[in-house]
């Protein structure tokens, strides 16, 4: 066997934990204490997380790098999304790295997310150190946690090395490491030593030519397409001539433009890469992610990069309302696919489908919050469509119908377990195990269908008064649980177009819950609130109050409506049911019945009957 060629001048690790464990704030602070900014300089918090939306929501959506250098090795760190629907980021991010930083939080411990990342970073034989979390927290419990790490290596099926990881205590948020919770400390020097010592050192094959995998794309209006990735093997040069490999294993050439690496939060410019550099490479049109880019003379795939399979398949459609076109700016289905399109190139979890319909699209991805995001993102771009209920993927294997099914693990008081319980047997849900602290919260877990959860979490929260904690973990393909109701209110519907009345809106208020306002503009079909009961109601909501000589219109304004709480895109793609659709623009989030006639409705009703 050839003798590896070793790198020592690079380590290339992830930091990956459950959601909100402190991972993108201990990347600030290690950017910090490798001096990357001047003495003084502003910098904000969580500075990775450079999206609109995810400073907007406080968590990180995508993948991303940046680097450090300590004592002339440079580190090439990437920041990890923590929430589950984003899991395919971190498989992505781990392609990448030799090895990551396991965070968590010393008062939570290892959660849902903790085993996912910990297992994809076990089955990819990568080192890992762990890091205890936010032990300045009232109610860390770092030894009992350290357990609980531990316990999850071996559940994980670690090998003995593995099980020998590293571990160190910290409070990210001041940039503190320690090697025991009672030390003191004043930097994250303990940190920075374990990468250097335990971190694998990059290896490559000094027999084999160029070869890079293609991690991630980006574009630059001054170079083009970008193709990131990690080097595995051999070196390449600014103007060299190479191909790059696709999933059919075809060869299409390129010319290398321009050549980067990670320097801090920026890029710079290189004209020699080599094996174990993380790069960013530019001169190609036509890549993918999972690509190869490599030589003409030795064409040769690597592993293509393989993620979880969605298991969500949401609706996408232009937007039919009669309202269209009055607030957004891109309408037409062409637009809507070749954004969609372009998605599926950067986000490795997310497929596009086409439908027999041409102005319907089916994207499939890892959960409705996934979709949540999706659909913010091209709302703010000006685009202006529909979407059904996100939909869990059934398979069929042996004549069986299967569905995924989560592990659900429930943290809240004593008190709540009961109605929490009961919603989640309703939801086909089954209590697999219970343990009480004796302090007066219970952790549960259930076994439960996926399609349960969609709009599940903020009922729990409503049930236990904002202090529950809920987390899931896929945990495969089981047989089909039977039916439930999905919800078990009906819909009031607008009859009619016209602007929402003070008087129709006051006189409609006892038969439910309303989603609009005096002035809101409404039109036939238009979901206008949830009914009380399980039916559809078909209402009036532009009446007016007939005048008489006596009383003058104006009259109306003093009714006193009760407060309508805005429409989250989260909770109308969880409410609609089938039938219905969310409108979406950039201003308004609307709910509509799919077909907006109210005597065609009652038409394929009454046929549905008879059949
Ligand atoms: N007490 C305490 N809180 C911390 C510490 N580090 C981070 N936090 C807080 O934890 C919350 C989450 O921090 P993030 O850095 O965004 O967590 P994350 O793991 O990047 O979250 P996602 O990327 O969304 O998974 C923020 O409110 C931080 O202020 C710490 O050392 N101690
Ligand atoms: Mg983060």
């Amino acid at each position: 066997m050839n003798q590896k060629r070793k790198n020592e001048h690079i380590r290339n690790i992830a930091i990956i934990a459950h959601v909100d464990h402190g991972k993108t704030t201990l990347v600030d602070a290690m950017l910090k204490q490798s001096h990357l900014f001047r003495p003084g300089q502003a910098v904000e918090d969580r500075i990775m997380d450079s999206m609109d939306l995810e400073r907007e929501r406080g968590i990180t959506i995508a993948a991303k790098n940046c680097s450090i250098m300590l004592n002339g090795v440079k580190i090439n760190i990437i920041d990890t999304p923590g929430h589950a629907d984003f899991g395919g980021e971190v498989e992505r991010a781990l392609s990448m790295v030799d090895g990551a930083i396991l965070l968590v939080d010393a008062s939570e411990g290892p959660l849902p997310q903790t085993r996912f990342v910990l297992q994809k970073t076990i089955e990819n034989g990568l080192g890992v150190v762990v890091v205890i979390n936010k032990i300045d927290r009232k109610d860390a419990r770092p030894d009992q946690v350290l357990d609980e790490v531990y316990d999850l290596f071996i559940d994980l099926g670690a090998n003995d090395d593995q099980l020998d990881f590293p571990c160190l205590y910290a409070v990210g948020r001041d940039g503190l490491a320690m090697k025991s919770p009672a030390d003191k400390s004043t930097d994250l020097s303990l940190l920075f030593d374990t990468i250097l010592q335990k971190m694998p050192v990059p290896e490559s094959d000094p027999d084999e030519p160029f070869q890079m995998l293609v991690s991630d794309l980006g574009y630059s209006d001054y170079l083009g397409r970008l193709a990131i990735g990690r080097v595995f093997n051999g070196s390449a040069h600014a103007n060299d001539s190479l191909v790059c490999v696709n999933e059919r294993n075809e060869s299409t050439p390129l010319k290398i433009t321009s050549l980067q690496t990670y320097n801090g939060l920026n890029l710079k410019e290189a004209d020699t890469v080599n094996a174990g550099e993380i790069i960013v490479l530019s001169g190609i049109k036509d890549v993918k992610i999972g690509d190869t880019i490599c030589t003409a003379q030795r064409p040769k795939a690597m592993k293509r990069l393989s993620v979880g399979e969605p298991t969500i398949a949401t609706e996408f459609r232009i937007n039919t309302s009669p309202l269209n076109g009055r607030e957004g700016t891109i309408l037409q289905s062409g637009k809507l696919r070749e954004r969609l399109h372009r998605e599926t190139l950067k986000n490795v979890s997310i497929r596009l489908e086409e439908s027999v319909d041409k102005d319907t699209f089916i994207v499939k991805g890892r959960g409705d919050f996934q979709m949540v995001i999706l659909i913010e993102m091209l709302r703010r771009e000006g685009f202006e469509l529909s979407v059904g209920r996100p939909q869990v993927i059934f398979r069929h294997e042996d004549g069986n119908l299967l569905e995924p099914i989560e592990n659900l693990f429930v943290d809240c008081a004593e008190t709540f377990l009961g109605i929490v319980t009961e919603k989640l047997s309703i939801r086909k849900g089954r209590l697999t195990n219970l343990v009480n602290n004796g302090l007066g919260r219970v952790r549960a877990e259930f076994s439960i269908p996926s399609r349960s959860l969609i709009g599940y979490r903020g009922e729990f929260l409503t049930d236990t008064k904002g202090t529950g904690l809920l987390n899931s973990l896929f945990a495969g393909y089981e047989p089909f649980r039977g039916e439930f109701p999905l919800r078990f209110t009906g819909s009031i519907v607008a009859d009619r177009p016209g602007s929402a009345t003070s008087y129709a809106l006051f006189h409609l208020e006892p038969r439910g819950q309303l989603f609009v306002v005096p002035g809101d503009p409404v039109y036939e079909g238009m979901i206008i609130g949830e009914h009380n009961k399980d039916i559809e109601l078909n209402v009036n909501a532009t009446r007016e109050k007939k005048l008489t000589n006596m009383r003058a219109a104006g009259k109306d304004d003093s009714l006193v409506l009760s407060p309508v709480r805005p429409m989250t895109l989260e909770k109308a793609i969880s409410f609609i049911k089938d039938d219905e659709l969310v409108e979406v623009t950039p201003k308004s989030i609307r709910l509509r019945k799919r077909e907006l006639s109210a005597t065609k409705r009652h038409q394929t009703r009454a046929q549905e009957f008879i059949a």
